[in-house]
């Protein structure tokens, strides 16, 4: 049958595609259940509904994310089930009986009444089978939330349409019918007794829908990001700014942070993380993260306008994964560029299988728009989050919320904005290169007799002796007896094999850490092009020559007071009671080391646990979790020889499994909290992803 132009949405609309990614055991491919999908025929005819907006959200949307998920090999590698419809209940326990017997009428409406019907809403558009597909979408979450929160998958996304996280109790808006997250959240509280939900929002909108759904309710954080421009930026709404914080008990539990201009890039997103919401998501310790996932806030999509690339959402997806014991629901909102929306889609998933996470380059640091919005943001939540109660230069800061119409702009008609919307640059960027998995993720030196995970790989044969006796027999150990030559040895050739990216990751129990951190730095400096981020947990001292190389940034926690010596390239953070302080720490690592790892951005991570540090496993596990955003996972962890029951802990981790959470997070001590925010005003000239205020002088961004 001949179409007719232009093409309705929800023409050939097919089934949400619904997947989960299979990782049960870490590091170790599964072969999946049989895949399964169906792929209805598509429905001819339907509204003709000419309103240009509607040309965005389209079938397409699926079946483009889908073919770049086969295409890259993922749908093999992901437990692929067949969608339900959600039941009445299900849908009632978001929206009223009212909303839901009106959308149930919609597939029997003439094309007369759907039209009428639909224009009681905001932008959004009613097909004869929306009512269908819309309950394939929530249906979908609830199957991807089951299989999450009884144990059958790790985690995993539903790839839904149409979106949801814009619909509320009694009204469709935004492209979205029902809201699939929030009835995901209801449902996972309900059936489960879940205590704690974080729901995510990087869409480019706000999802006014869930906010309204949960903001008196303490159990459900919702965090969300979206394009304001001082309220200039549809839906327009002064609910999305970011003093609206959440009501009556659930004060604090909502988070809004307005982006007020466009082109806002990967520094933007990932200060807003560090900054913000990680702090506050591991205050809060949920036991389930849900993502709604919408990708219009990638580059490429008109609707956003944004700069972040798709390799940025492998990062974002992983900053979340050590939260509820790696328990997240990602499910698809927007995204309108099928290009940019595909590869954000597979950045996603393969994140969320365990792969390595592409380099991020060019961070170049927060513009001062961003800088005004989290300003605002950690003010305007400070007296909520303890995390936040000691952060300096807050709150004096004022930002008025501008509203003015650009003239002329509310004469224009919908479709002349939208041609004008389309015409200005397509935005190029290269596609995001290959995520390549190393055969062996973990390799360790151990000495016999110690035991760790079977999945490691043990070097112990004599021909792992690589190349490097000598010139170490030579060099560095003149003195040393054979058993610490080889043992040098060998975790030289862990770093090869690193180089190589015939492993991903290394680990190490050697007999004197300080020692073999320090041979190891000048090994990799020696190298062109290297770069080293050296993480030291405990007391020790870090020779001068490391510090001063230039290629080797030194982040050193411990209770020892060596502040005063600090430069760029060495930061010392002193904690008063140690490394045993989990909040100081907690802090330390989201608001100084993700920010520094970010822009040195490193080809090696190399982490030292001093003997006597102090530092609990699980906090251990967490910040070796975190350092594994770095050098597309190349970390090399040495530990002492007295810190043996360190090793399966701290290989579990390389090995991809979810640290362990580290339970509600209490105040940290006045004194650490503000030992770290001297470190980040000392260190941020050098460094300005560690910039969380606007300077009081400062300029204005142009564009
Ligand atoms: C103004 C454009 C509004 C609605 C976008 C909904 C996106 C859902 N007429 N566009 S993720
Ligand atoms: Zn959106």
């Amino acid at each position: 049958m001949p179409r007719s132009e232009p093409r309705s949405p929800y023409d050939g609309a097919w089934h949400s595609t619904f997947l989960y990614t299979n990782r049960f055991i870490s590091a170790q491919r599964q072969t999946s259940d049989a895949p399964f999908f169906m792929i209805p025929t598509a429905p001819e005819g339907g509204a003709n509904n000419n309103s240009p907006a509607c040309k965005i959200e389209v079938p397409e949307r699926l079946t483009v994310s889908h073919g770049a998920l086969v295409r890259n090999g993922l749908t093999d590698r992901c437990i692929c089930l067949p969608v339900r419809e959600a039941v009445d209940a299900e849908i009632l326990l978001v929206h009223s009986e009212e909303y839901l017997e009106a959308v149930k009428q919609t597939p029997h409406m003439t094309l007369e009444d759907l039209k009428e019907f639909t224009l009681q809403y905001g932008d959004v558009y009613f097909h004869p089978n929306i009512y269908h597909c819309a309950k394939l979408a929530v249906g979908s979450a609830l199957q991807l939330v089951d299989s999450v929160l009884m144990g059958k998958v790790k985690n995993g996304m539903a790839l839904v349409r149409p979106p949801g996280h814009h619909s509320m109790r009694s009204a469709a808006n935004g492209f979205c019918v029902f809201n699939n997250v929030a009835i995901a959240a209801q449902y996972a509280k309900q059936k489960y007794g879940v205590k704690r939900i974080l729901i995510v929002d990087w869409d480019i909108h706000h999802g006014q829908g869930v906010q309204y759904c949960f903001e008196d309710d303490p159990s459900v954080l919702y965090f969300s990001w979206h394009r304001y421009e001082h309220q200039k930026f549809w839906p327009n709404l002064k609910d999305s700014d970011y003093d609206i914080v959440g009501k009556g008990e659930g004060a604090g539990f909502n988070i809004n942070v307005p982006w007020n201009k466009v082109g806002m890039e990967n520094s933007d997103y990932l200060s807003v993380f560090c900054h913000v919401l990680l702090p506050i998501a591991y205050e809060f310790c949920p036991d389930l993260v849900l993502v709604c996932a919408g990708f219009d806030s990638a580059i490429g999509d008109l609707e956003g306008e944004m700069c972040a690339t798709p390799d940025i959402f492998a990062h974002l997806t992983y900053l979340l994964m050590n939260l509820a014991e790696g328990k997240l629901c990602a499910v698809l909102e927007g995204g309108y560029n099928l290009t940019s929306l595909a590869q954000s889609v597979c950045q996603t998933v393969q994140t969320l299988l365990g792969d390595p996470l592409p380099p991020l380059t060019n961070l170049t640091g927060p513009c001062r728009s961003t800088l005004e919005s989290l300003q605002c943001v950690r003010a305007a939540h400070r007296q909520h989050w303890s995390c936040l109660r000691h952060a300096v230069d807050l709150p004096t800061f004022e930002i008025s919320t501008i509203r003015i119409k650009s003239s002329g702009e509310e004469n224009k008609d919908e479709a002349e904005v939208w041609e004008e919307q389309k015409s200005p640059e397509e935005k190029i960027w290269p596609e995001p290169p290959k995520r390549v998995s190393p055969r062996v993720c973990s390799a360790v030196v151990l000495p016999d007799g110690v035991v760790c995970p079977d999945a490691c790989e043990r070097l112990s044969s004599s021909e792992d002796l690589g190349p490097h006796l000598l010139t170490l027999k030579k060099d560095f150990l003149k003195d040393a007896d054979d058993s610490a030559v080889t043992a040098l040895s060998r975790v030289f050739s862990l770093i090869d094999k690193m180089k190589n990216n015939e492993i991903r990751n290394g680990l190490a129990l050697v007999g004197d850490a300080a020692m073999t951190m320090t041979c190891v730095v000048q090994h990799v400096a020696a190298e062109v092009d290297s770069r080293v981020f050296l993480v030291c947990v405990g007391n020790g001292n870090i020779p001068g020559h490391i510090i001063e190389d230039g290629k080797t940034l030194v982040v050193q926690i411990s209770g020892e007071d060596t502040e005063e010596q600090g430069s760029k390239y060495y930061v010392p953070v002193c904690l008063k009671k140690g490394c045993t302080d989990t909040s100081g720490f907690a802090q330390a690592m989201f608001s100084l080391l993700l920010p520094l790892g970010y822009q040195h951005n490193p080809s090696l991570v190399l982490l030292v646990r001093m003997p006597g540090s102090g530092v609990c496993d699980i906090m251990w596990q967490q910040l070796t979790a975190l350092l594994q955003s770095f050098a597309q996972g190349h970390t090399l962890v040495l530990l002492q020889e007295d810190d043996k029951a360190c090793v399966g802990p701290t290989a579990s981790i390389l090995l991809g499994n979810p640290a362990p959470p580290l339970g509600q997070l209490p105040a940290s001590l006045k004194e650490d909290a503000e030992a770290v925010e001297r470190l980040r005003s000392r260190l941020q000239a050098d460094w300005n992803l560690l910039l969380a205020t606007a300077p009081e002088n400062g300029g204005t961004d142009e564009g």
